[in-house]
């Protein structure tokens, strides 16, 4: 350690703190903190280590230093973030690139060294009076050739203690690899606090260092902009990712049960508030994560872990009818963080549970009564539409046995789901893997939802559900996805899922739960037992096997008008959708792969030659078995 260092630390450390530090041999951490606490000139640094007594530290604080309240059910607590810092900040998330370097028109980058002095800027002294917490986590599970460690620095002890709930404890491995490893730093500040919310939102910003792998986030506490090993180190990761001939996915992953005990693993990309966590969560079967996964191919097979170990979900709709397991863990005593809900009485309420809310309560704009406008006069709801839950996955009664398998679960197939209205059919299967990427994948569009700031509801392109994290170029990160799974000798089958569809009259065709039915019907695609219809578009179910599973899931009738309103292959929607998709592979992005191009003109040809024979809106009788 360099004598600055050594100094730095040793002021401002206690003697405890300062050995627990040093027990990681690794200067370049030493440096790292070091040169956090001369900018952001914390009152005292706490390094956490493994210890039962440091994490039950952090837990107590986040409730002493009121950053979270205790409701009445054991272990339970509220947070609130401030109004305008309710969802992931897209704008003021920016990578910071040195001059040549460009990633394209969909990537939001700023120049590095005027993104440094600016976030820096904001950082200084911004933890005078309070405590900073150093705490140490593994990205996968340990002891692993996915693990990643990482080390984040913040002064909230919310984010510290929420970041305890969803991730692998990381100090021992990081102790263990000490100066051998490459591992990702997240150096946070809530900035100046009122009522104990981030005062200075406007000033919030979110850079990603991409040449000294450091993530800076400042004046916000929304966990998506603070969590570091969430949505911020995705960033880094993927193009960890891309140098070492992985893939890092904003996916959940989900053991399918099917025939004869038989349990088959699902990846599945959604956009943020699109059915990903329901999906990892269907009641019977079986959840290793609801959000990132890295997946690797090990010995002739794609194998996946879940880089996290809890669950940061949107609670709304969240009831015992369509997620019953989530629903009966946030009513039970356990360790749980709800963030914006409404609070009456010491309990959490939201929109979607299934009991009636009630008329007052609080919530983050403060006190809180029916009828309460925000600043532009508009009704504010009782809890926001992004009001979340945290919580382990640990203790849940479906937790799949393989969450900490070092080696991962083997992926039998990849699904791609966004909010779509009008296009895609509800389930289908792709040709094979390229055509997957291609038309699935890398075509995948969705209408926003308020996980982000901004409008809801407009379509958006959103190829692999991970357009907001990716880090390298777009036509790059595309190809890595075809160069993945190509030579293997079995490739996950490829399938979109689409559980937003909506009929003529505007009403979404499927209920919440149909989804189940989806993903038995892709378990059993997956051991080519069910025979699919050929589309252009892909294989889609056949009646007879949707009837059996409605009955068998569900227990559900499934008539002939439903399947063929559903399945309706919408020639026109999906025309108009490839005309968006390709001029946007064509014209907005440099480095589109040729092949691209080529998959998206045959499945264009497919679509025209069907409807000169067959019509603009085909029922799903017209297609024969494959
Ligand atoms: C999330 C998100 O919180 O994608 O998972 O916003
Ligand atoms: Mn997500």
């Amino acid at each position: 350690m360099d004598d600055r260092t050594g100094k730095i630390l040793r002021d401002n450390l206690s003697d405890d703190n300062y050995a627990k530090l040093m027990r990681l041999a690794n200067p370049k951490l030493h440096r790292l903190v070091a040169d956090a606490v001369e900018l952001c000139r914390p009152a005292s640094v706490f390094v956490a280590s493994d210890a039962p007594e440091d994490i039950r530290y952090i837990r107590s604080k986040a409730v002493e230093a009121a950053e979270e309240k205790p409701l009445v059910t054991p272990g339970h607590t509220c947070h609130f973030d401030g109004p305008n810092d309710q969802g992931r900040d897209k704008e003021v998330t920016k990578y910071l690139l040195k001059p040549g370097l460009d990633l394209g028109k969909h990537i939001n980058a700023t120049d590095r060294e005027k993104g440094l002095a600016e976030v820096r800027g904001y950082l200084k002294d911004s933890m005078a009076g309070r405590q900073m917490i150093v705490r140490f986590f593994c990205l996968g599970p340990t002891r692993s050739v996915f693990a990643i460690s990482g080390v984040q620095m913040t002064d909230s002890f919310y984010v510290a203690h929420s970041e305890d709930l969803l991730y692998r404890p990381g100090y021992e491995q990081f102790k263990a690899l000490g100066d051998s490893q490459e591992y990702l730093c997240v150096l946070h500040s809530a900035g100046r606090l009122v009522d104990g919310v981030s005062a200075d939102v406007d000033n919030k910003r979110i850079y990603i260092d991409l040449d000294d792998e450091v993530v800076y986030s400042v004046n916000t506490q929304y966990a998506g902009n603070t969590v570091g090993f969430k949505k911020l180190s995705l960033r880094l990761a993927i193009r960890k990712a891309d140098r070492e001939g992985w893939l890092s996915e904003h996916m959940l992953l989900v053991g399918i049960r099917g025939p004869r005990g038989r349990v088959t693993y699902f990846t599945g990309a959604f956009p943020s508030g699109c059915g990903k966590t329901s999906t990892a969560m269907l009641p019977g079967e079986t959840i290793v994560g609801d959000d990132l996964a890295y997946l690797r191919k090990i010995d002739g097979e794609v194998r996946a872990v879940n880089v996290e170990s809890g669950i940061f979900g949107i609670i709304r709709d969240v009831n015992p009818k369509d997620d019953p397991v989530i629903y009966a863990a946030l009513t039970s005593p356990g360790e749980v963080v709800f963030s914006n809900v409404l609070v009456k009485d010491g309990k959490p309420h939201w929109e979607g549970s299934g009991r009636n809310l009630p008329d007052e309560g609080v919530n983050y704009s403060g006190p809180w009564r029916r009828g309460k406008k925000d600043s532009a006069g508009k009704d504010l709801p009782p809890a926001h539409w992004n009001a979340r839950y945290t919580l382990r996955l640990a203790g849940l009664p479906n937790l799949d046995p393989h969450l900490h398998d070092p080696d991962g679960v083997a992926v039998g197939g990849v699904i791609y789901g966004g909010r779509d209205s009008d296009t895609w059919v509800p389930v289908q299967q792709s040709f094979d893997w390229t055509h997957g990427v291609i038309t699935l994948g890398a075509s995948l569009e969705s209408e926003t939802t308020l996980a982000t700031l901004g409008q809801a509801g407009v379509r958006a392109f959103q190829p692999m559900s991970n357009l907001d994290f990716v880090s390298i170029p777009l036509g790059r990160y595309v190809k890595n996805h075809l160069d993945f799974a190509a030579d293997l000798k079995k490739p996950p089958l490829i399938f979109a899922a689409n559980y937003y569809l909506k009929g003529k009259d505007g009403k979404y065709l499927n209920g919440m739960t149909d989804k189940h039915v989806w993903v038995k019907w892709m378990e059993q695609r997956v051991h080519d037992e069910l025979a699919a219809a050929k589309t252009p578009t892909g294989g889609i179910p056949l009646y007879h096997d949707l009837k059996r599973l409605f009955r068998e899931v569900l227990d559900k009738d499934y008539t002939p008008d439903q399947y063929s309103s559903q399945f309706t292959l919408r020639v026109v929607e999906n025309l108009s959708k490839l005309d968006r998709i390709e001029k946007i592979w064509r014209t907005e992005v440099a480095d589109t792969p040729e092949v691209l191009l080529t998959v998206l003109a045959e499945q264009r040809r497919r679509l025209e030659d069907t409807r000169r024979k067959l019509g603009d809106y085909i029922p799903p009788s017209e297609f024969a078995p494959a």
